[in-house]
């Protein structure tokens, strides 16, 4: 799914880097007279490394003009570069079928990693080595493979070298769907790590070439199409011993200035058939202190390649644990990071989204209910929504009924109710009916009263109430991160006796709310490093979309201040005059010790109703007094934004 910027330019990445595929994929099978596996390594290479695979494959070996490869791929640096093309072509195809499978598995990453080498070192050798090339060297295939093995090894190290830090720190970055096959940013990965390894392991394999170690480009002429081909010869080579210069059939340019010195192998008109024993073999000149030195100076590479990255990553990681999670910039994310800690803070995924709802839609409707044999039975659904909160913000939230706040339960002191509450989200989750007396099992702490509602499963949460006043409901299974998605509702209880009722003309209720919405994406707020929210809501919606309160000089306005935000105290305060406290969480505060005061400090959980006369006509605020909290994303908009209501009066 395209959710970042990344993914639209990857999109065009991959669009080039099959065009560029194809290009060399037709280009070798029409014009480019080289060997059937060096056609295939480019081919190779240039799938996973895009337009640069074309770049090599232009600059290094593309015939020119008609005739001119052999003189073409002389220089050093080309054969090093097909040197390394197919140990890449190789190494990268193990690497990257490794990956994807260890993936799938939902293997750790520091499995993942050896199992790439093994596979990466396994199939450039057996594979693309000895068995590809066998048709180059002659020999044996086992011949070929001892013969390989040192080079390939060599080569296989730096390769890794440069592909595992790649892979490590981009998978386990802040965008982890980069560890899903699925998705495109693991091919991304991926191509980058093959573009790093081939950096590395490029010089290696110029010093190998060099020496005789390893081939490098060749030339391979069908008959027919040879600069030297003679009309009129119609007979093929058979035998390198005897002929070594057929004409039409030439295979030369493996390693620096040593292709005159060498035995051409001769090639049917077919391409492809070693035409005798011996073949390409060569003799390597370099020393036993070289070869140790190259080869310890690889294996070192490969060592810190591999292991340097865990002092700053959790290897213990897998695609099954994290996958798919895309983290916020900021969070402190080391390597004893669990994966918990990681799904808990990750942006609510936009595939996820089961509809969406624009700026007019409110959350906090009361909910109906229907009567089951004197019970007053609720059904509650907590699902994925993209939710407006301003014109142009929206935001992924979890949502009860597709509202944000939830529907608000309205009941009377007395009622039995029962709330059947079925889970559409992608996580388990509760519900907790904060600040009631009702029986343990009702009361909806996972783990510790009830088992969490798995998704798609439903739990009734049946009780008396017996209380009045201003309550809500949340989830307790991952509270830190559901409810901070939007999950909350107000839940609000008339008294039995009306006469416990401090009366009002008008009633609002405050819901509060922190967001964090940043780059498309919506993490779950919280109170640490990478969590801290940009936009705040009164009722899912922030100013200047909140609702205006309107009413006349001499009524008086019942505000219920809930705190249904899980990251802040938040001091509210109302302009033109004092209001009255008459009541805390849910308790009639006696008269006695009711008390007047213009800011209110709203805890998380916290409700506090109190009563506002309007004194004066004009338009009057309640406002969150941190200032930062009156911002969107730290703009203000129209005088204010975030936690802000205008009450009008008349
Ligand atoms: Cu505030």
């Amino acid at each position: 799914m395209l959710v970042q910027p990344i993914d639209y330019f990857l999109v065009v990445w991959f669009v080039l880097a099959i065009a560029s595929t194809l290009y060399v994929a037709v280009d070798q099978y029409r014009n480019n007279p080289e060997p059937v596996v060096m056609k295939w390594g480019f081919i190779l290479v240039t799938l996973y490394m895009g337009p640069i695979g074309l770049l090599l494959y232009v600059l290094a070996d593309k015939e020119p003009r008609p005739g001119e490869h052999e003189a073409f791929i002389k220089p050093l640096w080309k054969q090093g570069i097909g040197s390394t093309i197919h140990c890449v072509a190789g190494d990268a195809t193990g690497i990257i079928l490794a990956a994807a499978i260890t993936a799938w598995l939902g293997l750790p990453m520091w499995i993942d990693l050896i199992a790439e080498y093994l596979a990466g070192f396994g199939f450039g050798l057996f594979i693309f080595q000895s068995l590809f090339m066998q048709s180059m060297l002659g020999g044996t295939y086992w011949e070929n493979v001892r013969r390989s093995l040192l080079p390939e090894f060599i080569s296989m190290n730096f390769m890794m070298a440069g592909m595992a830090p790649v892979m490590s720190f981009l998978m386990m970055g802040r965008d982890m769907r980069a560890m899903e096959p699925t998705e495109l940013v693991f091919w991304g990965v991926m191509s980058l790590g093959v573009i790093a390894g081939f950096i590395l392991a490029y010089p290696s394999n110029v010093w190998m070439v060099a020496r005789k170690l390893k081939h490098g480009l060749m030339t391979e002429r069908p008959p027919e199409s040879g600069p030297g081909t003679m009309s009129g010869h119609g007979d093929h080579a058979t035998d390198q011993d005897k002929m070594p210069a057929q004409p039409h059939s030439k295979h030369e340019g493996h390693g620096a200035g040593a292709g005159d010195d060498r035995k051409h192998a001769q090639y049917d008109e077919h391409g492809a058939k070693p035409s005798g024993h011996g073949g390409h073999a060569m003799s390597t000149d370099a020393t036993t202190p070289q070869l140790a030195a190259v080869g310890g100076i690889s294996v070192l590479a490969l060592a810190l390649g591999m292991v340097a990255p865990a002092n700053w990553l959790n290897m213990t990681l897998s695609a099954r644990a994290v996958g798919g999670a895309i983290m916020p910039r900021g969070m402190i994310m080391d390597r004893d990071t669990p994966a918990e800690a990681m799904r808990d803070m990750a942006a609510a995924h936009p595939r996820n989204m089961t509809a969406s709802f624009d700026l007019g839609v409110r959350g906090d409707q009361e909910l109906p209910y229907r009567l089951e044999g004197g019970v007053k039975v609720f059904e509650l659904r907590p699902s994925q929504v993209r939710w407006q909160i301003l014109p142009n913000v929206a935001v992924d939230a979890y949502a009860y009924n597709n509202q944000v706040p939830g529907p608000r339960i309205r009941i009377r002191q007395g009622d039995r109710v029962r709330i059947n509450v079925t889970n559409g989200l992608p996580e388990e989750t509760t519900v907790h009916w904060h600040g009631l007396i009702l029986p343990n099992q009702m009361d909806g702490p996972a783990e510790i009263t009830q088992d969490p509602i798995r998704p798609g499963g439903s739990y009734a949460y049946e009780f008396t109430a017996t209380q009045h006043g201003t309550y809500f409901y949340h989830p307790h299974a991952k509270p830190d991160r559901t409810q901070a998605l939007g999950l909350y509702g107000a839940l609000i209880i008339d008294p039995s006796n009306p006469s416990d009722e401090i009366a009002a003309d008008h009633d609002y209720v405050i819901q509060l709310q922190e967001w964090l919405k940043r780059e498309g994406l919506t993490y779950p707020a919280m109170p640490m490093e990478g969590g801290f929210p940009n936009y705040f809501t009164i009722n899912g919606k922030a100013y200047p979309s909140t609702d205006t309160i309107r009413m006349k000089v001499g009524e008086t306005l019942k505000v219920r201040f809930i705190g249904t935000n899980n990251g802040f105290i938040h001091p509210m305060h109302i302009h033109g005059g004092p209001f009255e406290v008459v009541a805390r969480d849910g308790e009639t505060i006696p008269p006695s010790a009711r008390f007047l005061a213009d800011t209110i400090n709203v805890g998380p959980g916290q409700r506090y109703d109190v009563v506002w006369k309007a004194q004066r006509p004009g338009k009057w605020l309640i406002h969150c007094h941190i200032p930062h909290h009156t911002t969107n994303n730290n703009v203000e908009q129209r005088g204010g934004g975030g936690l802000m209501v205008v009450i009008d009066v008349q």
